[in-house]
C-alpha cells in the first residue's frame, strides 16, 4: 500500500444530553478523524478519541495533532512499505502518546483491510457477528436516572447499565436503580478515579448490591491501591486509565489490582495493541470489555468488530449512535433487541456520509506524503 496524502478533520458534534463524570461534563464531542488516502485509490477512515481537554487522560486533541504532524506522520512517511504493523512498529519510536498513535494506526489498518477485501472483525480473529449493547449514564438527577434506566434496560433492551459515580453520589444512584429494575439488571460502575483508600468502608457498602464490577474507583496512578482495596470489597475491580499495554494490564492482574479489564483501543495505541491485551487477559482467564470514548459511528463501528472478538464476554460500552447524537458523520449504528451487528464490509466496514460530515466538520488540513 502507498498513501499519497493524509487528511485531518476536526468535527464537532453536539451531545443530546450532556455528559457528566466524577472528572469532567461534555456538551459537544469534539473529534479528530484521519483519512489516509491511497495510491490504490482506497481511503481508510480513523477517529481520534483524545479529548478537547487533558482531563480524562494527559492526552489532548491538539497535542494529537501537533504529535500526528511532527512526529507520527514523518515516521509513516519513511517506510518503504506501509502497513498498519509496521506502522505500529515506527511508532515505538515516539514515548507515550496512545491516542495519536491509535488514530493514524487504525486509519492505516482500515485502508490496508479495504484494500484486502477483510472486514476488521474477520482481521481480529472475531468470534460474533452481534455484540451486545451497553450503556454508559453521566452523572444526573433520580428522576432523569430512573428515565434513562427505563429506557435503555426496559424499552430497549441494553444488556447492560453502566453509572457513573461520585463520593456523594453512589450509594443512592446504585439503590435507586437496582431497585427500580430489579435483582436480575446488569449493573456496573465508575468512579474515574474520584476515591482514595480512606473511602474503602464506603466503597464496601456497594458490595450489598450486586454489582458486575467497579470501575477506576482511585486515581489512574494508584494501581497498587486497588490491589488493597481488592481485598477489602467484594465487588470485582476493573481498571481503565492506566491500562496502557498488554504488559500493564498483565501487571494489574498478577499483582492483584483488577479482576476485569476496560480496553479501549485508543488508550492502548490502536487496535492491534487492544487485541494483544485481548489475549494476555484471556490467557489468565480475566474477562474483558470494550470501552468507549463517546464516538462517532467510525470509532463505534471499529470498536464493536474489537467487542466480537472470544474474550469480550462483558457487556461493552456499545451503545448506538443515538445515544449521543441525533446525526452521527456515519450511517446511524443501532441497537436492535439489545444488540448490535458487527460490520461485515471491507475495513472497519462504514464510512462518512458525506453531507453528515461536512456539517460536522470545522476546518481539514491535507498532508502531502
Ligand atoms: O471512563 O469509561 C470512561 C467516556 C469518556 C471518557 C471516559 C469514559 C467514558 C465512558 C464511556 O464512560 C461512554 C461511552 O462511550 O459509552
Ligand atoms: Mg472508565
Amino acid at each position: 500500500m502507498r498513501i499519497e496524502r493524509v487528511r485531518l478533520h476536526w468535527v464537532r458534534l453536539p451531545l443530546v444530553t450532556p455528559f457528566r463524570t466524577s472528572v469532567f461534563t461534555e456538551y459537544d464531542r469534539e473529534a479528530l478523524l484521519v483519512s489516509v488516502h491511497t495510491a490504490e485509490g482506497v481511503v481508510g477512515w480513523g477517529e481520534c478519541v483524545a479529548m478537547a481537554q487533558p482531563i480524562y487522560s494527559p492526552e489532548h486533541l491538539e497535542g494529537c495533532v501537533q504529535i500526528l504532524r511532527e512526529q507520527l506522520i514523518p515516521l509513516v512517511q519513511r517506510l518503504p512499505e506501509v502497513t498498519a504493523e509496521r506502522a505500529r512498529e515506527a511508532f515505538t519510536a515516539v514515548a507515550g502518546n496512545p491516542n495519536a498513535k491509535a488514530v493514524l494506526e487504525m486509519a492505516i489498518l482500515d485502508a490496508q483491510l479495504r484494500i484486502a477485501g477483510v472486514s476488521l472483525a474477520a482481521y481480529l480473529g472475531a468470534t460474533r457477528t452481534s455484540v451486545e449493547a451497553g450503556v454508559s449514564l453521566g452523572i444526573m438527577s433520580r428522576d432523569e436516572l430512573l428515565d434513562a434506566v427505563d429506557r435503555f434496560w426496559n424499552k430497549e433492551r441494553y444488556r447492560r447499565i453502566k453509572l457513573k459515580i461520585e463520593p456523594g453520589w453512589d450509594e443512592e444512584p446504585v439503590q435507586l436503580v437496582r431497585k427500580f429494575l430489579g435483582d436480575e439488571a446488569a449493573i456496573q460502575v465508575d468512579a474515574n478515579g474520584a476515591y482514595t483508600l480512606d473511602d474503602s468502608e464506603r466503597l464496601a457498602r456497594l458490595d450489598d448490591y450486586g454489582l458486575l464490577m467497579i470501575e477506576q474507583p482511585l486515581e489512574a496512578g494508584d494501581v497498587a491501591g486497588h490491589a488493597v482495596l481488592a481485598r477489602r470489597l467484594r465487588t470485582r475491580i476493573c481498571l481503565d486509565e492506566p491500562i496502557v499495554s498488554a504488559a500493564t494490564a498483565a501487571q494489574a492482574i498478577d499483582s492483584g489490582a483488577a479482576a476485569i479489564i476496560n480496553i479501549k483501543p485508543g488508550r492502548v495505541g490502536g487496535y492491534l495493541e487492544a487485541r494483544d491485551i485481548h489475549d494476555a487477559c484471556g490467557a489468565r482467564g480475566v474477562p474483558v470489555w470494550v470501552g468507549g470514548m463517546l464516538e462517532t459511528g467510525i470509532g463505534r463501528a471499529a470498536n464493536v468488530a474489537l467487542a466480537a472478538m472470544r474474550h469480550f464476554t462483558l457487556v461493552g460500552d456499545l451503545s448506538a449512535s443515538e445515544r449521543f447524537y441525533q446525526r452521527d458523520i456515519t450511517p446511524p449504528i443501532v441497537v436492535r433487541d439489545g444488540c448490535i451487528q458487527v460490520p461485515t464490509g471491507p475495513g472497519i466496514g462504514v464510512e462518512p456520509d458525506e453531507v453528515a460530515l461536512e456539517e460536522a466538520t470545522e476546518r481539514t488540513e491535507w498532508i502531502e506524503f
